[in-house]
């Protein structure tokens, strides 16, 4: 007998959370979830929110008010365990679609099972840390999920999750009962394994939700992960940005009107699967640089606050576009052509580029790209100390030049010169040992004219 249908005299018995607390003049008033509804209690005890109970007693009638008069109540340990999963069976996502495609269609199921998990812990009062990427898209999602639920927000400013994240996470999810950790545009990727499992085993249950080429295996470290990827093997599930699948999501969960986030999510990560308006991308472009300076772990009202400050944003947006005009024209002048054809390969070296933080190197490689990806069969290099940024174009993929495999075969030759590396057919990047970059280049240069097509020998007539 938990507590649905109450009405006076009626006896109750159940297991519970203590959903919020108010000091009285006698004693504290409580408010109890069994995850599928609430009641209210008045103690002299003093129990903290979020303690599990075991509670039984009568249902009153306090002015119009029904209020849980209880002959026992004690804490519980399993009763957290046991709410929750209440919550989760009770609760009844919206079946609302704002982009109704083949791919989104076998990806609803993961979207109802995220909405549910997020609706119970909001209904349970659950302890939920939001990981967001540090670009428009992570930034986006973090927004449309903190419509629907109160959470802890970290910016993480890289897509992967290293170790030496975790143990600040770890460190952070410690003391929270049952905590939910999500994370947003990150977390998939290469290398974030053993962040991961670390998190994991300091007790967090892991949401996942991403666009990233996942690891293989990353399912087994999750309880839900909502990635394209999950169903589908093809490049272009990569199109489904994370802020847009979050607004799926929040959608499902009930919230309105957050389909100005999914269009920014979209302009930021140059996704065509809608459209998007200038102010989009003047938006995507403002928070990109807003992300690119905020420091680790930057809470996600900062950019509530920007955004919504008038003269702030104007400020802002004012100083991006300067810095990407500036880009433009500079980007041109850092190309060099290495290898003539039939796949041009071009190398910019971003040491010599002036911009330091914004934009970043993965987004000036982009720029170059841009320059010359109508101009046939071409791939770019984005080149600094450390890493090598791969951009290859349509026509370039179709000849056989792929990113992955340049990066995998550069891995197996020179392995312990590179630190991490990874990404798709048509757009990859890899971490070098410092000191290391220019021979690691060199061998890149070498599979790529390796991987050249051959001219095709004209069939001789017998
Ligand atoms: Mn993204």
């Amino acid at each position: 007998m938990g507590f649905r249908n109450l009405g006076e005299g009626k006896r109750v018995e159940a297991e519970c959370v203590v959903y919020s607390s108010k000091r009285m003049r006698d004693g504290t008033a409580y408010t109890l979830t069994d995850g599928e509804a609430e009641v209210e209690m008045r103690s002299h005890e003093f129990y903290k929110r979020g303690t599990p109970l075991f509670v039984s007693g009568t249902i009153a009638n306090e002015g119009g008010f029904f209020l849980l008069r209880p002959d026992r109540v004690e804490p519980r340990q399993g009763a957290y365990a046991t709410v929750l999963r209440a919550a989760e069976e009770s609760a009844g996502p919206r079946q609302e679609r704002f982009l109704v495609d083949g791919l989104m269609e076998t990806l609803r199921p993961r979207i109802n099972a995220a909405a549910k998990k997020l609706m119970a812990a909001r209904k349970a009062g659950r302890f939920v840390l939001v990981k967001f990427h540090n670009d428009a898209d992570g930034v986006a999602g973090a927004l449309a999920l903190a419509r629907v639920l109160r959470a802890e927000t970290h910016q993480q400013n890289s897509a992967l999750y290293r170790v030496a994240d975790a143990m600040r996470d770890v460190n952070v999810v410690r003391y929270e009962r049952s905590p939910l950790v999500v994370f947003v545009d990150c977390g998939s990727g290469e290398e974030s394994r053993e962040g991961l499992q670390l998190l994991g085993a300091g007790g967090a249950e892991i949401m996942i939700i991403d666009h990233h080429p996942p690891f293989g295996g990353v399912e087994g470290l999750c309880s839900v992960f909502l990635s394209p990827w999950a169903v589908s093997a093809e490049e272009s599930a990569s199109t489904y940005p994370a802020g847009y699948l979050c607004v799926e999501m929040a959608r499902a969960c009930g919230a309105e009107g957050l389909e100005h986030l999914a269009k920014i999510a979209c302009a930021g990560d140059k996704s065509g699967i809608m459209p998007v308006s200038d102010e989009d991308r003047e938006k995507a472009l403002a928070i990109d640089y807003m992300a690119t300076y905020a420091e680790f772990g930057n809470r996600l009202e900062f950019y509530e606050h920007a955004l919504g400050d008038r003269e702030l944003y104007s400020s802002i947006l004012f100083q991006a576009k300067e810095r990407m005009e500036r880009v433009k024209e500079e980007v041109g002048r850092l190309m060099k052509k290495r290898i003539e054809g039939p796949v041009a390969v071009y190398i910019a070296d971003f040491d010599k580029a002036s911009a330091r933080e914004f934009p970043g190197r993965g987004k000036l490689t982009s720029r170059a790209f841009e320059l010359v990806m109508h101009g046939g069969p071409a791939v770019v290099l984005g080149v600094w100390e450390g890493g090598i940024s791969f951009r290859v174009n349509e026509e370039a993929a179709l000849m056989g030049m792929n990113a992955t495999k340049a990066i995998s075969a550069v891995k197996e030759r020179m392995g312990s010169f590179i630190e991490s590396g990874g990404g798709h057919g048509r757009a990859a990047s890899l971490r070098i040992k410092r000191g290391f970059t220019k021979e690691v280049l060199e061998e890149v240069v070498a599979q790529l004219q390796a991987s050249q097509p051959q001219e095709k020998q004209a069939l001789q007539p017998s």
